[in-house]
């Protein structure tokens, strides 16, 4: 089965999507997600400048060989735009794979470890008193994993806390917005929002918090432990986290369980987090961490020690990439949560598929592949608008992570 085309197209139905489409010589054709929030160009250049010109005319159902011809090949390896082009590579192939197999994706993987997908969402306000009714939303909807964010007293604006309550998106201007930072007002706050929430709906929810990069290992001990009394399912990004054995720090303090890994990009940048039991969920995704074929290698090693998985699936993964993470969530033994941002009525529309959400869960369809298309025609009335994520500042003006 040869390959005869391959195709990356750039949208933005509600905000920007790169997808490669890849054609072959027997009719099927599989389709892959090359989203890279805020630096969308770099994969387009690295698929269509460097990566699809070898791709053409290779035998379609080598989805290891082309991994690896692609990954040693380049000499430089890892990296975000590279595993991620190479990841959308994969997941248009195994969808291929799967179509001629006539299965859905995670009958090839293995097959169903479980019914549904335990899926959070995510619950914003601009006060503990808006968080709170936010969570009281996501309760109506059915979901029993709830990530909670607030804003904090004498911050004009921080991470997580949006105009909109259903469809969070970062990336909201064509040059970054600037925010302001404060450590000590925000771990001044934040256990202050949990024993709200905890006191409101009881124990039976499941509660998530991201940090999203900005504490030293020991800042993140001490909010560790001062939310232990409110038994959170995961404390996501404590720390930015290049410096692996920081988490050493955080673990020899706190029973909170730890969640890290939405931007890796490859199983080295866990490595010693796994194997060392430095932390309880595993965040790194299909579209970012070199597709099916490379995420297989994560879990497997991350189940040998008691690690879970929990992918990463903001509104910046396309719905290519969630459902394409449904099936290996369904199949994976040591699955733990799937994150789930609900897409517009655009995106969806642009992008059909099979994967449907009830009561918390979410279920990936049984058509052949990984479910997920592309409406090209319509794709084409959405041209590219330039989104940028924001940046984050101290108060004194320091540049900070955001
Ligand atoms: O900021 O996907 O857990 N989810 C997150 C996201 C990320 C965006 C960045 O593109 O941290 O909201
Ligand atoms: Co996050």
């Amino acid at each position: 089965m040869k390959i005869t085309a391959a195709r990356v197209i750039v949208c933005s139905p509600g905000r920007n999507f790169v997808t490669l489409k890849i054609e072959t010589d027997q009719g099927l054709y599989g389709v892959g997600d090359a989203t890279l929030n805020g630096r969308e160009f770099s994969v387009v250049s690295y698929l269509n400048d460097h990566l699809i010109p070898c791709l053409i005319g290779r035998d379609a159902r080598q989805i290891e060989d082309i991994w690896q011809y692609f990954y040693r090949g380049a000499y430089w390896r890892r990296g975000p735009v590279g595993m991620t082009a190479l990841a959308a590579i994969d997941m248009a192939l195994w969808d291929i794979k799967a179509k001629a197999a006539g299965m859905p994706l995670y009958q090839l993987l293995g097959g169903r470890s479980r019914d549904k997908v335990l899926v959070y969402g995510h619950a914003n306000g601009k006060d503990i008193a808006e968080t709170v009714d936010a969570v009281a939303h996501y309760r109506d909807l059915g979901y029993q994993a709830i990530r909670a964010q607030s804003g904090v007293p004498g911050l004009a604006s921080t991470y997580g806390v949006s105009k909109d309550t259903l469809f969070y998106e970062p990336a909201d201007a064509d040059l970054p917005t600037e925010s302001l930072w404060s450590t000590s007002k925000y771990l001044n706050h934040v256990p202050k929002l949990f024993a709200e929430l905890r006191q409101q709906f009881g124990d039976e929810v499941h509660l998530l918090h991201d940090v999203h990069h900005r504490l030293t290992p020991i800042e993140a001990a001490r909010l560790g432990k001062e939310l232990e009394p409110f038994k959170l399912f995961w404390l996501e990004d404590a720390v930015p986290a290049e410096l692996q054995e920081g988490f050493r720090l955080i673990r020899q303090h706190t029973t909170t369980p730890l969640a890290v890994g939405e931007v890796f990009s490859s199983i080295h940048d866990c490595q010693h987090l796994i194997s060392e039991q430095l932390i309880d969920y595993i965040r790194t995704t299909i579209v970012h961490a070199g597709g099916v074929t490379h995420l297989r290698r994560i879990a497997a090693l991350a189940e040998l020690y008691h690690v879970k998985t929990g992918f990463h699936g903001a509104t910046d993964l396309s719905p290519v990439t969630m459902g394409t993470a449904l099936h290996f969530d369904t199949w994976v033994p040591n699955f733990g949560i799937q994150e789930y941002m609900r897409h517009t009525a655009q995106t969806d529309e642009v992008f059909p598929h099979d994967y449907q959400f009830k009561q918390g869960f979410l279920y990936c369809g049984e058509t052949p592949g990984h479910g997920v298309d592309i409406n090209e025609k319509l794709a084409a009335q959405y041209p590219y608008q330039r989104a940028y994520l924001p940046v984050n500042r101290l108060e004194d003006g320091t540049l900070f992570n955001w």
